[in-house]
């Protein structure tokens, strides 16, 4: 096949296709082109709602004086416990609902307004790990609560409202869309051949050595075979482990290692704070055995060509698939390309 041609490719954890468009990353661009902004944050900010010590939004909570990763309940949180232990369903063939309960949370990585993942210590980052897992563990155990969603919305473009470096946490009674479908898929994989599916993947993925962007001991991350964003990354766990809390100490302070390492060169390449979705996705909490699940983290960039040029899912991607034009194989070597030391720190 002539991969310069339009082709399809299939995504093999959600079983749906992609559009690549090889030829048509040189067309004219005359669209929008904003200005890259660079905020200089101080490491401390009196107004912002997530630094030690200041009042949160609504004033009826204070940040205590914390001094590594600190955890609360998100003031505005979009699911909330049950009432009374009853939940209600109702599905008539036509109207279908059911009550969600769980509990959402907010992660601030440190007390340092100003420190990203990747600038801060091994150990630092470590600690955020660890935090990510102790909450899937403990949100995990509650009887209301089958699937712990951490994740993180990084800069304005993808709608993070505050720039304190945090990430969240929902829970819920309902294993959500993405991971479901991913989760079946893996789970038909896995009782058909006896083996992951990620972790037959990734076996290849190395032996091409194509769209890998860096590895480390335990984690490899690469810019996956149906990548839809132009800079999307997976992050795949070596050990076929389900989720946060299976990691050793050791596989815990890797997988902080390859996040800041992807996250550094996310940087890098627009020489930027480069904004994305990442999220965690794990085995359900809901006591059921899940031995095709494979942990894995999802880092889904907007920007295309520059620090303000972005992606725009929109017109065919709205009405009909996803549709890229560079090449996951060109972002990845771009990627891989790119100095392994974060720009400001230079
Ligand atoms: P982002 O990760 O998208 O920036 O969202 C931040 C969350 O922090 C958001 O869900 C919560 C918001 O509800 N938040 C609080 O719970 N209390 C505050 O004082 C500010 C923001
Ligand atoms: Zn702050």
């Amino acid at each position: 096949m002539d991969f310069e041609r339009p082709h399809r490719r299939k995504n093999i954890l959600t079983g749906e296709w992609v559009l690549v468009s090889p030829q048509r990353a040189k067309r004219p661009w005359s669209g929008q082109v904003g200005k890259p902004q660079v905020a200089v944050l101080p490491s401390y900010d009196p107004n912002c709602y997530l630094c030690p010590g200041n009042s949160r939004s609504g004033g009826s909570f204070q940040n205590p004086d914390y001094q590594k990763t600190f955890v609360f309940d998100n003031d505005f949180a979009a699911i909330i416990p049950p009432e009374n232990g009853e939940v209600a369903s109702i599905d008539d063939g036509l109207f279908e609902a059911d009550e969600e309960s769980g509990l959402c949370r907010v992660i601030c990585f440190s007390p340092r307004h100003d420190l990203s993942y990747p600038l801060m210590s091994l150990d630092d980052a470590t600690a955020v790990v660890e935090t990510w897992s102790d909450q899937t563990e403990e949100l995990g155990a509650y009887d209301f609560i089958n699937y712990v969603q951490v994740f993180e919305n990084k800069g304005e473009e993808m709608g993070c409202s505050q720039p304190h470096p945090h990430s969240q946490v929902w829970s819920t009674r309902y294993i959500p869309n993405e991971p479901q479908k991913e989760l079946t898929i893996q789970a038909d994989y896995y009782q058909k051949h006896g083996r992951s599916l990620l972790g037959e993947y990734l076996k290849k993925e190395q032996e091409l050595q194509e769209r890998i962007v860096v590895q480390n001991e335990d984690f490899t991350a690469l810019v996956p075979y149906w990548a839809i964003w132009p800079f999307e990354i997976l992050v795949i766990a070596h050990r076929h482990v389900g989720s946060l809390p299976e990691l050793t100490q050791e596989e815990k302070r890797g997988m902080a290692d390859i996040l800041q390492k992807v996250t550094t060169r996310y940087d890098n390449l627009f020489e930027v704070s480069f904004p994305y979705s990442m999220g965690f996705h794990q085995a359900p909490t809901d006591g059921k055995e899940y031995p095709g699940q494979h942990l894995h983290v999802h880092f889904y960039p907007p920007l295309l060509r520059s620090a303000t040029v972005k992606k725009f899912m929109v017109g065919y991607e709205m009405m009909s698939m996803p549709q890229r034009d560079i090449t996951p194989e060109t972002a990845a070597q771009r990627l891989g390309e790119l100095s392994s030391i974060h720009y400001l720190r230079k």
